[in-house]
């Protein structure tokens, strides 16, 4: 400031003055997150976007993100930079510079252990940089939540590893539930209706009879992905049987006879395992009256993942005794 010409100001030293304002950066940063779903599997993995946005006024630079992992799950991946610390079990991400309306965003992808149950819910944080205000506390935070849906190919087999029973004795069958997964399973039940001309005689792993129904009952305890579970069935085969029955199996569907079917026997098998252990496809066998004396056609036909590959057609008589005399022609490929 300058007295006008011809005024003489005596006092120099108070003729300037100046304003120092402290920049307060001021930003309403908010944050959303979503896996896209509202379900998800135990057992897998599922992968979240979390955006930040900068609503201003003030451009910012660094704001964190973190991430505290739910219980039951583990940590995958991560993009953009964002990094997992197991310590804390917690995942951050610094954001570079946001102007006012800039977004930025990572994805992280974690699995969910198989035997969850309930809901998944995961909520993650931005907080601003040291200097800045966020004017609104209200949208710093967003939590996802999913309805935790378990999912299981349970598969079953059954073999008594035994190609052939004598009447008048007991056999006892080996029946096994696999899990395939991805989910832990608890209480699946296994039913199994006895054929004619048996009766039930004993079972193990709390397998139980029921004589209304003719139908014995097997329930799980839980199996985790690639556990299985099995239990004995023992029966007794009437001593006059003549009869035969037909069996079906596909993949986990109960095993079910049917018969008996007069003068011929026949086993169609899906999905089951050999007396090995090896998966086999597809398995069909017919066989014709099984009285000593009788010829009879048996016609096998498996196709076995590994690494056989069987056809096998022969004729057999029957003697007394249970055993057989093969009279016909057999073919096999391995
Ligand atoms: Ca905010
Ligand atoms: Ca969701
Ligand atoms: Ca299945």
């Amino acid at each position: 400031m300058t007295a006008p010409a011809g005024v003489s100001d005596p006092t120099g030293g108070n003729n300037s003055a100046t304003d120092t304002d402290t920049l307060t950066p001021e930003a309403d940063l908010s944050l959303v997150k979503s896996d896209g779903k509202d379900s998800v599997v135990p057992g897998t993995n599922t992968t979240y976007t979390i955006s930040v946005t900068n609503n201003g006024p003030s451009t910012i630079s660094g704001a964190q993100v973190s991430d505290v992992l739910p219980a039951g799950t583990t940590f995958v991946s991560a993009t953009n930079g964002a990094t997992y610390d197991p310590g804390t079990n917690t995942v951050s991400f610094t954001t570079g510079t946001l102007i006012t309306g800039g977004t930025t965003s990572f994805d992280l992808a974690i699995a969910i252990a198989p035997g969850s149950t309930g809901t998944l819910s995961n909520t993650a944080t931005v907080a601003p940089p040291a200097g800045v205000t966020d004017s609104n506390s209200g949208n710093d935070s967003a939590t996802d939540t999913d309805n935790l849906t378990p999912r299981a190919d349970l598969a079953i087999a059954k073999t008594d590893n035994a190609t052939s029973a004598v009447p008048g004795t007991n056999v006892t069958y080996t029946i096994t539930v696999t899990n395939n997964g991805p989910s832990t399973v608890t209480g699946a039940t296994v039913s199994d209706v006895l054929p004619a001309g048996t009766a039930f005689v004993s079972a193990t792993g709390g397998a139980t009879y029921d004589g209304a129904t003719n139908t014995v009952t097997f329930t799980t305890g839980t199996v985790a992905p690639s556990g299985t579970t099995s239990f004995d069935l023992t029966l007794a085969i009437a001593p006059g049987s003549t009869g035969h029955a037909v069996e079906h199996r596909d993949g986990d569907t109960a095993p079910r006879r049917d018969g008996p079917d007069p003068g011929q026997r026949q086993l169609h098998r899906h999905g089951h395992t050999d007396a090995a252990g090896r998966p086999v496809d597809h398995q069909d066998r017919w066989q014709g009256r099984r009285r000593a004396g009788d010829e009879h056609d048996v016609h096998d036909h498996g196709d076995q993942q590994w690494p056989q590959h069987c056809h096998r057609r022969r004729r057999q008589r029957r003697l007394a005794h249970g055993r057989h005399l093969r009279v016909g022609h057999g073919r096999r490929h391995l």
